[in-house]
This record gives structure tokens, sequence and C-alpha cells, in this order.
């Protein structure tokens, strides 16, 4: 499964306990919009070191009790932005009722994350394969909404080296894993260059979890 030669519109199995929703998000579009702008003023999305030394080609920002943070020692869960020690802000109810819903049509009941990553991918900005593994409850699932610029993510399985699908996602496409893929290997190609009427030349990616 490696060409979607049009974009579907209903929703596509990848695992199990994986679903793509292509364009679930589009209705919500523009209060998310809004309400994600905002809090980009108060909390900009910054480039944050990893344990291996290299800052991220992704600029971070999250929403939430738990924000995912990154620095040169370790990443996982932070109450405060590193940068200005300050609290995240509340997840907006229209993005919970986003995360809960499309939850639910995967098969995810009362799905309530205490975390929003938000990422911003610029044109080249990428992220490589890995496992989501530092949350504590992994009955929970992971929702994941692209807003902007398309981008192919890589959707694989329990091993590094099993193989991927290559899903192309645009704009209000919300991917949901959990159960027996909770922690499968995902990651995201490198982005292409382009403008979207709302994000202009970037791809933004919403990853909401319940962290603790
Ligand atoms: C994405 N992000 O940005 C997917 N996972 O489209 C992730 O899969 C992710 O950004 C764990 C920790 C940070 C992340
Ligand atoms: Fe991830």
């Amino acid at each position: 499964m490696d060409l979607f030669s049009a974009h579907p519109t209903e929703p596509v199995a990848l695992a199990i306990g994986a679903y793509w929703l292509p364009g679930f998000a589009l209705p919500c579009m523009p209060l998310l919009w809004q309400c994600l702008q905002q809090h980009l003023l108060a909390h900009p999305a910054q480039h944050m070191m990893t344990p291996m030394g290299y800052p991220m080609s992704v600029a971070t920002s999250s929403m939430g009790r738990w924000g995912w943070v990154s620095d040169a020692q370790s990443y996982g869960y932070s109450a405060h932005n590193p940068l200005t020690e300050a609290p995240w802000q509340a997840i907006p109810p229209v993005i919970l009722q986003l995360a809960a819903q499309a939850a639910e049509q995967a098969g995810y009941a009362r799905f309530v994350p205490d975390s929003c990553l938000i990422n911003s991918y610029a044109p080249d900005s990428k992220m490589g394969l890995h496992r989501d593994k530092d949350e504590q409850d992994f009955s929970q699932p992971i929702v994941s909404v692209s807003l902007g610029l398309p981008a192919i993510f890589m959707f694989g399985g329990a091993k590094r080296s099993d193989k991927t699908a290559k899903i192309p996602l645009q704009h209000g496409d919300v991917v949901v894993w959990g159960g027996a893929s909770r922690r499968f290997y995902h990651g995201v190609a490198a982005v292409k260059p382009g403008t979207h009427p709302l994000t202009g030349s970037r791809r933004i990616n919403l990853t909401l979890r319940q962290a603790k």
C-alpha cells in the first residue's frame, strides 16, 4: 500500500487499531487555526535540542498539562515551557472535541488528552522513524492532525525494519493509532517546498496524547 492515486474520502485502515481519517478535521479548521495562532504568540515554536546533540529540524510548542520537550539530556514531558518557565496553556475545547471524536471514530471511547504537541515543519524538515513510548498508559491512542503543506507520513510496524506504508497526508487529515499498533514505528518524510493558503510555507502537526 504505497501509492494512493486519489485522496480518499473514507477512513482507511493502516494496521490493527490504526486509521487514516481523510479530511476529518476540515469542519473545525477555522476555529482551530484561530486558537493555534493565539497559542503560538504566547508559546512560539522552538527548535529543541535532541539528546544526540543536534537541534531538531522541526520546531515545537505544546498545549495541555504536559508538553513534550527535548534537550541535550533527554526527552519526555514537562509542565513548563523550557524557554520561559511558564506553564503551557490549556488545550482549547475545539481541539479536545476533535481529538475525542477522531478517537471515537477509530474505536477508542472517551479519549481525554493531557498533551498536545505542535510541530511546525518548514520545507525540508522531517521526523525520523521512531516509536512513542514516553507515555504511561499505552491503552490510550495517539491522534495526529495535519495542517498546511502536505507530507508523507510513514507508518510501519513493531520493528524498525518493518515495511512502512507511505500516507500522503493533506490539510485536515487525521491519523489515529492505538491498541496493537500503539507503539508502531512512524515518521515524516522531508516536507516539499510550497505554499498553503492557511499556514503559508509550512506544515503543522498536532499530536494529542494522554501522557500521564
Ligand atoms: C508529526 N510527530 O509531527 C509526528 N512523536 O507529524 C511525532 O510522531 C512525534 O513529534 C513523538 C514525539 C514527538 C513527535
Ligand atoms: Fe511520534
